[in-house]
């Protein structure tokens, strides 16, 4: 409503209740807004977006057994497994998978009618550490290394067949490093690049109907973007069944501005090409790519008013921006749901508490929700 007080000094206080009519009529969801200081809205970011994109959020199965679920289910119609589909957890040893925790969100998704973004079949992190090594602790052959890459996809995503929509096949491949285009994991250490394009294939196999994504971080980066377009594009180009690019989104109130944000959906309009933004989230500090040590000023992690202003500008300029990219775009994750706890509680710095999400600690929905559905 500040706008309509803001608008009403400004054309005189008599004679102008027209006038005020219409300008506070103009927002589609301003209902939502009222409703944001009464009582709470039965509508949820999924309904207000039914005509754009998926709504998804990354979660851990315990917190499907808190409150959080509630909110979910109000607020969101797709869910990501945040870690316990990677292959450390599902797949700790070479005989050994342990389903538990991807089961029960699947199981949660399945259940209530949501769709479900698989999280991830092969990454340089979070890998079990009997994978590169044979009994006697050798490295193992490229020979090798490929067999249990197979294997591995082969069982995960044949358990979670039709269940499963979309899979980040393989993920962040692409070196950080200006003058290096992919980076030097023990999977391109031993396999070369080859196994990036075997990912793909082993994945397509085991499920011809899932949606095959390469995922990666820094997007917004022109040089880091250039190396996932040529990734991509090359993989497109030589008939590898990729299907799109996740755009991980993990910004700050400083990154993107909007013109980065349009080149960047931009590049990646390519016919043929899907493009979901997976792991969305925006952090109220100025983004800094590497951990470091905690300094005086990170003892300050309150949420004040100027974080807050900066974090809502932000959001609301993004979700204007995917709005209008609408055709391109067909899911947006936020990576974690409330402010509660999420990875940039401990990144960059360890234990610097941030609020990067849209709904609070207490799962209520924070300013910069109401501006993201007010449109
Ligand atoms: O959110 C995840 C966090 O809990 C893990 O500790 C971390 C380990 O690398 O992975 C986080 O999720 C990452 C995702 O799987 C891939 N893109 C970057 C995400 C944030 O680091």
């Amino acid at each position: 409503m500040a706008h309509c007080f803001k608008n009403l000094q400004m054309i005189g206080l008599t004679g102008c209740w027209v006038m005020l009519f219409l300008s506070c009529a103009a927002p589609k969801n301003s209902g939502a807004l009222h409703e944001a200081g009464t009582s709470k809205s039965t509508k949820g970011l999924k309904d207000y977006y039914k005509n754009y994109f998926a709504i998804g959020g990354a979660v851990s199965p315990m917190a499907l057994h808190t409150e959080e679920a509630g909110l979910i289910l109000q607020q969101f119609n797709s869910l990501t497994a945040e870690n316990a589909m990677k292959m450390g957890l599902v797949h700790p040893g070479e005989e050994v998978y342990n389903w538990s925790g991807a089961d029960s969100i699947a199981t949660f998704a399945k259940q209530n009618n949501l769709k479900l973004r698989g999280h991830n079949l092969c990454r340089h992190n979070q890998t079990p550490t009997w994978l590169f090594k044979d009994a006697t602790g050798k490295q193992v052959s490229k020979e090798v290394l490929l067999k249990r890459l197979k294997d591995h996809i082969t069982t995960v995503v044949s358990r979670y067949k039709g269940t499963i929509f979309a899979w980040d096949v393989v993920n962040e491949a692409i070196s950080d490093k200006k003058d290096e285009y992919l980076r030097h994991s023990e999977w391109f250490n031993i396999c070369g690049e080859e196994y990036i394009a075997k990912a793909f294939e082993y994945a397509h196999e085991a499920d011809p109907n899932a949606l095959l994504f390469y995922n990666d971080y820094n997007e917004i980066d022109p040089i880091k973007r250039d190396k996932i377009y040529k990734l991509v594009k090359g993989l497109k180009d030589a008939g590898v069944p990729i299907h799109g690019v996740g755009l991980q989104a993990h910004w700050a109130i400083n990154e993107p501005n909007k013109e980065a944000l349009v080149n960047m959906l931009e590049q990646f309009a390519l016919p043929g090409l899907k493009v979901q933004i997976t792991e969305l989230d925006i952090s109220v500090y100025p983004k800094e790519h590497n951990a470091r040590g905690a300094r005086q000023v990170d003892t300050d992690t309150l949420l004040t008013n100027e974080k807050e202003q900066l974090q809502i500008e932000k959001y609301k300029m993004c979700f204007k921006v995917f709005r209008k990219y609408r055709k391109m775009i067909s899911g947006v994750t936020f990576w974690n749901i409330p402010d509660r706890s999420s990875w940039l509680d401990n990144f960059p710095v360890r234990n610097r508490k941030d609020y990067p999400l849209l709904f609070d600690k207490k799962l209520n929905p924070k300013k910069a929700y109401w501006e993201v559905i007010n449109f």
